[in-house]
């Protein structure tokens, strides 16, 4: 007997109706930003929201998929967007596939064993495929809140600590008006 089959997204409200919602506040991603004093400055303010993820984990079996809603925020720390945590899948070879609906980004793709990164556009009407062994981050360079859905395979699991210990060797900040992936080594601030 199958479960529930079909969701209903509330792109308004920034759910997928019915399903858990996971919140993440500046607090949560301690060491992420380069700019250590731009972030220790913010923190001492409210201790903003800047991304929520709403998920859908109900088929568990070999070859099935969750998905979920992310709504990150708009905003800076220094000149570095805000951005989720980012992870590499606890199943290494696990892709995933990020569908934009709403708002203007990108997403930092750093290949676990070269080295290798990337800055793919991700927004309103974009999509991202996120190979194995990649770890990923979705970063809102725009002015309003970027919607977007993440597809991958239920056995994936979420490695947060191997990319928090070294982090991601690039950065993605604002220069002249745009986004610009530098290596964050090259940044001329205090980490
Ligand atoms: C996404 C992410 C979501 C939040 O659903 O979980 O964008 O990012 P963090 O998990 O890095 O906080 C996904 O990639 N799932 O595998
Ligand atoms: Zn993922």
């Amino acid at each position: 007997m199958w479960a529930e089959l079909s969701t209903c997204l509330d792109l308004d409200a920034g759910v997928i109706v019915g399903a858990p919602v996971v919140r993440r506040h500046l607090s949560d991603l301690a060491g992420c930003f380069a700019d250590r004093a731009a972030y220790a400055a913010l923190r001492a303010g409210e201790d903003p929201l800047l991304y929520t993820v709403s998920g859908v984990e109900a088929a568990d079996g070999a070859g099935d998929l969750h998905y979920g809603l992310g709504v990150l925020f708009p905003g800076r720390v220094g000149g570095e967007y805000f951005m989720t945590k980012g992870h590499l899948h606890a199943r290494r070879d696990a892709a995933e596939v990020y569908i934009g609906l709403r708002g203007e980004g990108c997403m930092l793709l750093e290949d676990e064993a070269t080295g290798e990164s990337r800055m793919e556009p991700l927004g309103q009407g974009r999509v991202v495929y996120v190979p194995g062994h990649a770890a990923h981050r979705t970063i809102n360079t725009g002015r309003v809140p970027l919607v977007y859905i993440g597809v991958y395979p239920a056995d994936a699991g979420h490695d947060y600590g191997a990319i928090a210990a070294k982090n991601f060797r690039m950065v993605v900040v604002e220069r002249d008006g745009k986004p610009a992936m530098v290596a964050r080594d090259g940044l001329n601030i205090q980490q």
